[in-house]
């Protein structure tokens, strides 16, 4: 800092304004942190800031006529540069703050990520409703292998080999180690009956949702992966009539309470007798169509009461007790239920298909 020199004390106003001004001139180009930091080092600094220097140079020199205005506009100096210094953060902090959220923000105006809703699958909606009926009645719902032995899946169910029933029941064999029990792929669900009657005592009422495999050509009424829902009672007092009254109450429940049923007699090793339930058509009402050939009936799926061979696989006393068993093909039930003519839709996964179930 130059010395003051010889001044008047009215000279002295004049000199700091001018510096006021550089001061003035250099804050108005200190648009960032970096800057602003120099601005203040060199104006304000403690050591040899402008502000010091003038102190050092001007003030403390000073004659005593001339200190009293040096030292005045000395002060009015020093608040100006700090006030300007302080006005100056804050706007630099405002202005960055303002980038950050710029650069920051998110944009509402986007659209967001849709997500389809997804619908429950048209053979699950009939297990569901299925269950739901039987449930009410008091059934409870198992599960069982779907790999399966001979003597289950057959043999216990009266069935032995080279029976001719084991002929449109061909599956799908494991190859087991020598000497290992052989297995199969379940061709029913009927093996649970067995499984159910060795574990518990009467009363039994079950049912069997599951999966089962037969080596049958796939058309629109076959699969050779499909699923069934065996059904079991067993008690000490289960007549026929208590049989023929919970078929035809599951069918109105699944069908509709204008659907009429009949028992046609038919075979299965592990009933006897045995029976396929018909019901009358749901597309004509029984009047007779092209879906019921005419007949205006239609098979939804076969039943019986337990062959007392049966028991004797699972230590039950045939005399004391009697109950009754059936099995409902699920595609089946689903296609009479929804009018679907190919079976084969329910696997593909055609959206136009599935949404019609929603
Ligand atoms: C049986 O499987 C017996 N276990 C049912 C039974 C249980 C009778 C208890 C008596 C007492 P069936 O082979 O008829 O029976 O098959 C039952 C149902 O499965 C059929 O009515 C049909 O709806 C369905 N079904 C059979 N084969 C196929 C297939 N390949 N694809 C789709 N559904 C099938």
């Amino acid at each position: 800092m130059e010395p003051l020199g010889d001044l008047a004390p009215d000279q002295v106003p004049e000199r700091f304004a001018k510096l006021r001004a550089r001061f003035d001139r250099e804050a108005g180009v200190a648009h960032d942190e970096n800057s602003w930091k120099s601005l203040r080092d060199f104006w304000a600094g403690r050591k040899s800031g402008v502000l010091t220097q003038v102190a050092d140079a001007w003030l403390k020199p000073a004659k005593p006529d001339l200190k009293r205005a040096i030292g005045q506009a000395l002060n009015e100096l020093k608040a100006h540069v700090e006030a300007a210094l302080e006005s100056r953060r804050l706007a630099i902090e405002a202005a960055a703050d303002q980038g950050a959220l710029e650069r920051e923000r998110e944009d509402l105006s986007l659209p967001g990520v849709i997500r389809a809703l997804g619908t429950r699958h048209p053979l699950r909606q009939t297990f569901e409703e299925i269950e739901r009926i039987f449930l009410s009645l008091g059934y409870s719902v198992v599960a069982g292998p779907e790999m399966e032995t001979p003597y289950y899946n057959f043999e216990a169910l009266n069935i032995p080999e080279h029976h001719p029933a084991r002929d449109n029941m061909d599956t799908f064999y494991m190859s087991t180690p020598p000497g290992a029990a052989a297995l199969l792929l379940r061709t029913h669900t009927s093996p649970m009956q067995v499984r159910t009657m060795e574990k518990k005592q009467p009363p039994v009422r079950i049912i069997v949702p599951g999966k089962v495999y037969r080596r049958d050509n796939p058309d629109a009424t076959h699969g050779f992966i499909f699923h069934q829902i065996e059904g079991l009672a067993v008690d000490t007092d289960i007549t026929f009539c208590d049989f023929a009254g919970t078929v035809e109450y599951f069918v109105r429940e699944f069908l509709g309470p204008k659907v009429k049923t009949r028992l046609r007699p038919s075979y299965f090793p592990f009933t006897e007798p045995s029976v396929e339930v018909d019901a009358t058509c749901v597309f004509c009402g029984g009047k007779g169509c092209n879906v019921c050939k005419q007949s205006g009936w239609i098979e939804l799926f076969g039943a019986g009461m337990v062959d007392p061979a049966v028991y004797g696989f699972v230590n039950y006393d045939a005399q004391r007790l009697s109950g009754f068993a059936f099995g409902l093909g699920v595609e089946r039930l689903t296609q009479l239920k929804y009018n679907v003519n190919d079976l084969q839709l329910y696997y593909q996964n055609d959206m136009r298909f599935l949404r019609q179930f929603a």
